[in-house]
Order: C-alpha cells, then structure tokens, then sequence
C-alpha cells in the first residue's frame, strides 16, 4: 500500500467560496446534494476530489449535468478535466449509513444518525477537497421524519425549522465561521436535552445543550459544569471567547474514539459525558471535565486555527492537550497534575517512542492518516509545548500564545509556524528546538557530578544521546530545557550563578543544553550540594544518573520540587523491581529493601504531605514502563515481583495503611471534588495493597465496601480485590454488578474491565467467554475497548507463556478489522512488545502477526501498525 509524504504537499488548485449541504435522511438509503462556489487559483488545474464509497448520482457543472465520458471516477477520485475558472459545483451523492460499521463518516448508533469525519471520512459523504486547508462556509439543511427525528443539529447557527407537512421536517444551518470539512457534523435523532447559558466577558449569551438519550440526562450535568468551568478558564489563561451563540455536545454510544471537537457541535462517546455518583468513578468525572475542556479548548486551536495538512496533528493536538494538562491543575492540583501527565506519558509514549512505530511529533510519511491519533502527537506534542513554556516562562509564552492567534486566526497553518509565533516575540531562537517536531526518539541524558572541596567547586556534566529509530539512524542533538536546583543539607535551594544557567520569567533556574555533551561549574559551594535536575519534568527525556542512595532518599524526603520527590521515589522502586525480576528469573528469594519500605511508611504517617501526594508516592512504576527498562519481557518473573514488592509494602507498613483507611472511608461518599476524589484513591489504595496479604479480616473489609459502597469509585476498587480471589466473594459481587447494570452498556463495560484485567491465571478462558456473552456486542467500540484492549493491555495475562493468548488476539484482530478498521488497530498496541519476548515467545507472536498481515482485504490501518514489527 501506497505512503503519502509531507514533502509532496502542495497547495490547494481551488478556493471553495462556500457549500450548501442538503441531507436526506430515510431509513433505507440517505441523499447528500453539495453545492459549492468554486474558483480555480492554479491556471490549468484539472478539478480532483476525494471520494470514497459514496453512490455517485450526479455531478453538475454551472447547472449542467456531466455525462460519465467528462470526469473519471476511481475508488478514491472524482476528475473532471476541464472545469471554468469560477463555477458551481453541484454534487448528489446516496449512501447507507445504517451499513455503515466503520463508524467513520455519516452512521446510525441505536437510531441516531451522527457523524465522525476526522481525518479523512467527509469523503465517504461526498466527493469533497478532504484536506484541512480547504476551508469554506457551510450551510447545512436536515431533512427527516418528524417523530423518529425530532432533533436535526448541524454546526454553527441554527436558523429555522420547516414542517413539511408529509411527516417530515427540515432544519437549516449555517456557520459563520469558515471550517475545513473534518469539522463538519449532522446529528439527527430522538434525544433528550439539558440546557444552561454561558455569558462571555464581552457579554455574548451562549445558549449550552447537552444531548443523550432518553433517561440519561440527568446524568448530563457534570458534563455541563465542565464546560461552564472550560469557557471561564479559556477566557481567563489565554484570553479566548467563545464565537457563536450555541454550543452542543451529543452524547453517542458508538463512537471510535473519545470526542470530536466539529465546530459548535462536539459529539461524545456517551462514556465522557454520562455521569453520576451511583453510576461513574472519579476517574470518570475527571476524565469527563478535562475531555469536555479538551473538545471545547479546540474551538481556538484547531479549528479557528487548523491544520495546513495532517503532519500537522500536533499542532492543534499537543497544544490542545498541553492547554487541557493545565486546566486540569488549575481545577485539581498543579503538582499531582503534572505527576498523572507524565506517568502517562512514559508509559504510553515512550514505549511508542521505543518501539518498531515510533515517529515524529510532525511524521514525514504514513500509510493512514488515521495512525497518527498517537500518544506521540498528543502527549509528546504536549510536552514540546510545555518546553516552549519552561524556556521563554509563563508570561511569555502567553505574549507567543497571543501572537500566535494575531497571526493566523481563520488560517491552516504548521508546527513552524506556532513556534515562530512563540519564539520570535520572546527573542528566542527555536532553529534548533525544532528538531523535536522532527526527530523521534527519547533523548538521554546522561548526569555526571564532581565536587572539589579545596575550590569549592561543583561541576555538572551533562551529555545526550538518542537511539536509533526507525527511518532515523542518527540524531542531531535537542535543544533541551533543564529544570535544575541545587539544595543544601537543610533540602533549601542555593542561588546558582554558573555560565549556561538562566532564570526564566517564572524565576527558575533553566539549563539550555544544546551540544552533545557541556559542563557547568558552580563556585562557591561550601559543601556538596544535592542535584536536583529534570524538576518539573521539564524535558521528556530519559535521566543516566547513578546518583547515590543517600542523596535519592534525601531528595524522596526534603525536594521542594513535589514532582521530583515522587520521581526519586520512583527511581528506587524502579531499581528494586529490576532486582526482583532478577531475582524471580533466577528464582531466588525475593526481598524488598528495607530502606525503602520504611521511608514510604514515614510517608504514610506524615501529617503534613496532601492525601494526593501520598496516593501518588504509594503508587508503584507500572509494568508497562518496566517492560520498557526490562531487556526482557518475562511474565512470570514480573507476576512474581509485583505480588512480592505489594506484599512487602502491605506487611511493613499494615498499621499506617490500616489507618489511612479508616480515616478517609466513608466520608463524603458522594462528593465528586477533586479533594475528595484523592481521599478516596489514597484509602482504596490502601486497601489494595493490605488485599495482597489475602488476610481474610481485609478481604472482609473489601467485601462490606463492596456491599455498602455508596458511589462507583469504592465499588469498583472493592471489585477489583474481589476479582483477583478464587471465591463465592468474586462471583457474588461480579453477578450482582452483572444484574444491577445489564442494561447499561457504560457501566457494564467496567465489569468487562475489571475482569479483563485480572490478574488470575484463568483470565484468558474468561475473556474468551466473555466475547460470548450476550451483553457483549463487538461491532460497539467501546464494548471491544473494556474487554478486548483491556486484556491486550494485561501485561502478564496476555504474555502468559503457559496460554496463546496471541492466537486469540489475532482471531479478534481479524474479525474487527473487516467491520471496523479504527478499532481493529487501536487492539494492535497489545503487540508492541514483542521485540522483549523470550525467543519461543515472540516466534509465537510474529507468527500470529504474520497471519494477521497475510489477510489480504486487512486495513491500512492495522497493517501499518504490524507489519513494522515485522
Ligand atoms: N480530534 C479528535 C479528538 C480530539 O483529540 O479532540
Ligand atoms: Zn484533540
């Protein structure tokens, strides 16, 4: 299959005025007439649209129909050689939306029609310029039945409603605003509806609308509160308004992704916007405020400015997840905040970064567009904004952020334009800082320290490196901000005067690191100071530094830098799972050092550090990121390390988390604020970790949460513990969460989960079973996401060398990817560790691979994602 490659973008042939979209919407086939004034800007150009799958029923020129010897029609084009230098276009295409099971483009979910066309789906609607530089005015009629339709919403300004008297009505739209086609929406279909108003700072009255099923709505009004809070803080941190007078969200239960942020009509998965105590997590709350802030954050970047092309994403994309990561601390708490981003980050991004698919934040090439909703575009891109942040500071990057929107509001733009847009108000030179949008990898960074008493003189050494990667055999070295303090014995940072170190408009001290390899000399130091570097995790990059225990310890108890506190944490329990593992392969006894369980029970008992933080000091590397450091991925060895260090910590340090417990459980069960929330994870954590001992008076105490749980996060932690037993508990509490949710496919989908990802070695069998289950529906993505890439992502479970879940993963891979092609391959990260197998074992996985590839009707989408492996 064919790759497409940034270097060949060339800019549009045409200017599209505007188009006039009339949809005609039946039960057995939809009719979609296009109408667009068209101006030809390149001499001679022959007219090329993209296309593909929808009927073709006529094309007119200026009002004249073209018979089938003026254009060329292929699977993916419409041609027409000779077109005027300025006309109309009229377009009538028919389709099927209630065929449609790839979910891209117009389709029906439980009778509602709705559309995704991000990336490139608008052209499974009609033959359309699928390109994000093409931006043009829309008006948008619906035509439907009355009754089973009654709500027909488009984007942009809802003008009138027709009866038509036969049983069907019409409603027109028109949006202000000039949009490329991935954000155009329709969504017509029986819903119910919550409404608020928002007043903008200049004084603009939004009327807000929150759409779901019947039922549902009142579990809509977290949703809403989000995107109050969203619109304020947008006005607040970068001065941005909203720009029309209506704001939508649809909620969706067949959605690929999460959300889609279509201009003044964001349509969610039902699953991010659904929520109340008796039904959603905190996790889930959370995860609903910042992807309603995400989607409505996008109204500025991303859709008032877009993309000049889609090696682009991450121009819209990181910076959108960078300006939800702060949102999201300014509504929680900044410092656990920024330790949650990067926790997802390593364990997502790096691994991509690591792995046989890693790309650029700006790739140069793909197969399909649609790979490129990555972690690397998304969190990396989030990242490389954030590092803009650190070097010019706050104040300036909003005097960039500013300029960015002077410059370009209403274009399509690239990553080199925002980031002049930063820099060149600031005075900075970003030349060499753009080798992040251009180079993969996850920079090294190797620290070296050296202290001379007799001058007094401490020296840092700092040298970078980046592997390999694919297509980039060699690197050029980063521009990489450092966030560096040095503290004395008390843990209180020294003024620092060396030649390299700055302070930025925050007033912290940054190194620029720049060449391969510098050395900074600090005078002065009466003793050696304690480093403490990458504060803030101000660069994504890996850290070389064999610092001594004793400084690790010292950093865990007294950084000032919360974030680096956690990660010196981190790094001893990282090292001590490493000697586990060890261990376990060896099998040798496995022993936890003592240093450190004792530190995390002073931790326990500190009055003074937030529940939120001793949550997030509790919580252990996960598996994925120690498949990550691992040279080899041995299931059986990490199964084995993990269950000794929890034990290891549940047994030191029984009382504190016994305490712990019984101060935050039961209170405040059904309050959903950010404090609460980290009150409850740091007591169900505990719980967690005591549940390793399978001491019966705690399995005792899991089962009453279970039964007396008055929200979902407590029920669910409970069930977690259950459902790692081999008991009655188990199955009582998994039949009657069965019983209680079976007819609501969000909540069940969290029973499919937690049995996906336990830890039990029957898990596989249950899996398998579970695609059985009639409550199981494998067309329904997000059904497919709880059970199927819940196990894929069942480190231990899906690399078992005593099952195959290979094969069966394969068989699923193949069945999905002949209905839906998205889903398939969003189920093909499950593979990503096959390079780290034992050599039985990855012959077993490339085998399996090998069969999915050799499938010849298989997706560019999955294909691309596998066939690298190869
Ligand atoms: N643009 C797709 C969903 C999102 O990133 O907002
Ligand atoms: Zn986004």
């Amino acid at each position: 299959q064919e790759k497409i490659f940034l270097k060949d973008y060339k800019s549009p042939d045409f200017t599209v005025d505007n188009v006039n979209l009339d949809f005609i919407l039946n039960e057995d086939f939809c009719r979609v007439i296009s109408q667009s004034q068209v101006r030809k800007t390149t001499p001679g150009a022959p007219l090329l649209l993209n296309g593909e799958g929808p009927k073709l029923i006529s094309i007119k020129v200026d009002g004249k129909a073209l018979d089938s010897s003026q254009y060329e029609l292929t699977s993916e084009e419409l041609m027409v050689k000779d077109v005027p230098d300025q006309f109309t276009l009229e377009i009538e295409t028919e389709l099927q939306p209630q065929n449609n099971t790839a979910l891209e483009g117009l389709y029906k979910s439980n009778g509602i029609f709705c559309t995704q066309c991000e990336a490139q789906s608008f052209r499974t609607i009609t033959y359309f310029w699928d390109r994000p530089d093409v931006m043009t005015s829309y008006s948008v009629t619906i035509e439907a039945d009355k009754t089973k339709y009654p709500v027909l919403l488009s984007n942009g300004d809802r003008l009138k409603v027709e009866d038509l008297g036969n049983g069907r009505h019409k409603a027109y739209w028109k949006d202000p605003h000039k949009k490329p086609c991935y954000l155009f929406a329709l969504v017509a279909g029986d819903l119910g509806v919550i409404r608020d108003t928002f007043t903008t700072r200049s004084g603009r009255k939004v009327n807000l609308e929150v759409y779901a099923a019947h039922g549902k709505q009142d579990r809509c009004h977290h949703a809403m509160e989000s995107l109050k809070k969203s619109m304020k803080w947008d006005e607040e941190a970068f001065g941005l308004e909203y720009d029309l007078n209506d704001y939508m969200i649809v909620a969706i239960d067949d959605f690929n992704a999460g959300a889609m942020e279509n201009k003044g009509l964001n349509i969610f998965n039902s699953r991010l916007v659904l929520a109340d105590t008796a039904s959603a997590t905190d996790t889930d709350f959370f995860s609903i405020e910042s992807v309603v802030a995400h989607e409505y954050f996008h109204n500025w970047t991303g859709n008032r400015v877009t993309l000049r092309d889609w090696f682009q994403l991450s121009l819209k994309e990181g910076l959108t997840v960078f300006r939800d990561q702060e949102f999201s601390g300014d509504m929680t708490d900044r410092g656990t905040q920024r330790i949650d981003d990067v926790d997802g980050l390593r364990a997502a991004q790096f691994a991509e970064d690591a792995g046989t698919n890693a790309h650029p934040v700006r790739p140069d090439s793909c197969m399909s567009v649609d790979n490129f909703f990555t972690s690397t575009i998304y969190e990396k891109g989030a990242e490389v904004i954030r590092m803009m942040q650190t070097i010019v500071g706050r104040k300036g990057f909003r005097k960039g952020m500013d300029e960015y929107f002077r410059r370009h509001d209403g274009q399509a733009v690239t990553t080199e334009d925002f980031a002049a847009a930063i820099s060149e108000p600031n005075g900075k030179d970003f030349t060499q800082f753009r080798r992040w949008y251009s180079q993969a990898g996850t920079p090294t960074v190797k620290v070296q320290e050296a202290y001379d008493a007799s001058k007094k003189e401490y020296t840092l050494t700092l040298e970078q490196s980046c592997a390999p990667t694919p297509g980039q055999p060699t690197k050029e070295p980063f521009h990489i901000p450092l966030m560096v303090a040095l503290l004395d014995k008390q843990g209180k940072e020294l003024p620092l005067n060396a030649k390299g170190v700055h302070t930025n408009s925050d007033g912290k001290y940054i190194i620029e690191l720049r060449e391969a390899r510098e050395v900074y000399t600090f005078t002065g130091m009466n003793e050696k100071p304690v480093l403490s570097i990458l504060r803030e995790f101000s660069a994504p990059v890996t850290l070389q530094w064999a610092a001594a225990a004793d400084d690790l310890y010292f950093l865990v108890e007294k950084d000032p830098d919360s974030f680096n506190r956690r990660e010196m944490a981190q790094k001893l329990a990282s090292d001590i799972y490493s000697d586990l593992i060890a261990k376990a392969r060896k099998k040798e006894a496995l022993t936890v050092e003592p240093r450190f369980l004792k530190a995390l029970n002073a931790l326990l008992l500190d009055t003074k550090a937030s529940p939120a933080f001793k949550a997030k000091m509790l919580q252990l590397p996960s598996l994925h990121v120690l498949a990550q450091k691992e040279a080899v991925l041995d299931a059986n060895a990490f199964y084995a390390a993990r269950n000794a260090f929890r034990t290891a910590i549940a047994k030191e340090c029984r009382q504190a988390l016994l305490d712990t417990y019984r101060q935050y459980h039961g209170v405040e069960t059904k309050n959903h604020d950010s404090k609460v929330g980290a009150h409850r994870r740091l007591k169900n954590m505990a719980l967690g970790y005591l549940a390793e001992t399978k001491d019966p008076e705690i399995l005792k105490l899991a089962s009453e949460q279970y039964w007396k749980a008055e929200n979902l996060t407590d029920r669910m932690a409970a069930m977690a513990i259950l459902a790692e037993l081999d008991s009655p508990e188990r199955t009582k509490a998994l039949d009657h969460f069965y019983q209680e949710w079976k007819n609501d496919s969000v909540v069940l989908n969290k029973w499919f989960t937690v049995q996906a990802t336990s830890l039990r070695p029957h898990t596989l069998d249950e899996v398998k079973a579970l695609t059985k289950h009639p409550a199981f529906n494998i067309t329904n993505p997000n059904n497919v996401y709880s059970l199927l890439r819940a196990f894929g992502s069942n480190l231990i479970r899906f690399n078992d060398p005593q099952t195959d879940a290979f094969k069966f993963y394969a068989d699923c891979i193949i069945e999905i990817d002949a209905k839906n092609p998205q889903v398939a391959s969003r189920l093909c990260a499950a593979f990503n560790f096959v390079q780290k197998l034992e050599p039985a074992m990855k012959d077993r996985a490339l085998s399996e691979i090998k069969r999915i590839v050799a499938v010849e009707t298989l997706s560019k989408n999955s294909r691309e994602l596998l066939q690298s492996a190869l």
